[in-house]
């Protein structure tokens, strides 16, 4: 074990250190799996310990539940993740197969949607590695940090407490400066915390190149989607200057305007916050496959977008960022829209 810094947290207590021990010396195969529609930190995570395990000779996979965006695709081992849409059968192999599971960067199995009950049936241990509020605390080992940047974050002091700088190499630290940068709208939001700078230096002494990571997965852009931005912009933002709020609709015509591609309208909801006073930005958008609208949310300071997302849009998620998803019609989905800014009209209108 490394000198501990005083900078970084040590998530693992001695038992759970032990623990932590006896569950990977005693497995061959390892499974980690990501969050439905992986983002950034969830592939960094995922793949960081995909990277460390490997290296300690286990057999890892990484399975993710559905296709993960294309900006991701540069990240180093992404090309051998399991998508469990596209290969069930393998990756219920893979998962019957495994002596271990390690969820990262989401709080309990049934998380995992339609993958949940292969999980849940296998009778290999688990561990949860995540950020999230309330996580579900029947695993073999739960380590949880609701105070952290990102999942990432959480991986480096991790692994750092157990084996100091050595854990890491390039590829590791690319992986997790990913999730640490996307998790935080690249450190814009979340990210007050001394230890987060504190790690980045340490990642850049990993010899990353954070211009390089950020332009991968910032301009990463067709030309239809920077147009689809605009037109959004233009012609489809609401604003509500009373409430300080923030409303713009996509249906799916319109994304076929735009020749939508999945993960186009990821980030398009922060924009309006650059209005300035702006509290709260929604989007709602057509799910061109499911039938559903998804909402997403994003504030600034204290407004809770979790909790209005748990009282109308049957979601959840991070204080500043949030989502759910509405079974009704867009012109019903908006007038849901008006009754939750009504409800906080308190917090929003002061
Ligand atoms: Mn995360």
């Amino acid at each position: 074990m490394s000198v501990p810094s005083p900078l970084l947290k040590s998530y693992l207590s001695e038992d759970a250190l032990c623990r932590w021990r006896e569950l990977i010396e005693a497995s061959r195969r390892i499974v980690i799996f990501g969050h439905v529609s992986p983002d950034g930190d969830a592939m960094g995570a995922t793949l960081a310990m995909y990277h460390y395990l490997s290296r300690l000779g286990k057999r890892v996979h990484v399975i993710v539940p559905n296709v993960f965006p294309d900006f991701l695709a540069w990240l180093p081992g992404s090309d051998a993740v399991m998508v469990y849409d596209h290969m069930m059968e393998a990756s219920i192999r893979t998962i019957k197969r495994s002596d271990l599971m390690i969820c990262m960067d989401f709080n309990a199995v049934s998380r995992l949607e339609r993958m949940a009950d292969d999980v849940a049936n296998h009778r290999a241990p688990i561990i949860i590695i995540d950020h999230h509020l309330h996580p579900d605390a029947r695993v073999d080992l739960l380590v949880s940090d609701p105070g952290a940047s990102s999942t990432c974050e959480m991986v480096f002091c991790l692994l750092y407490q157990l084996d100091g700088m050595e854990a890491f190499d390039f590829d590791m630290a690319s992986c997790i400066y990913c999730g640490m940068m996307t998790d935080t709208g690249s450190f814009t939001y979340n990210s007050n915390r001394p230890e987060v700078f504190y790690i980045i230096s340490l990642l850049l002494s990993c010899g990353i190149d954070k211009d390089l990571i950020y332009r991968r997965v910032y301009h990463n852009f067709s030309e239809s989607r920077l147009r689809l931005e605009g037109y959004i912009l233009y012609e489809k933002l609401d604003y509500d200057a009373l409430h300080h709020t923030a409303l713009f609709t996509l249906t799916r015509d319109e994304m076929a305007r735009f020749d939508f591609k999945k993960g186009d309208t990821e980030g398009i909801v922060n924009l309006p916050l650059q209005i300035k006073g702006t509290r709260l930005s929604i989007s709602l958008r057509e799910d061109p496959d499911q039938g559903l609208i998804r909402v997403s949310l994003r504030s600034v300071d204290d407004f809770p977008c979790n909790q209005m997302a748990k009282d109308f849009f049957n979601g959840g998620g991070h204080l500043n960022a949030s989502g759910g998803s509405l079974d009704m019609t867009m012109d019903e989905a908006v007038r849901q829209v008006r009754r939750a800014i009504e409800a906080y009209s308190d917090l929003l209108s002061e």
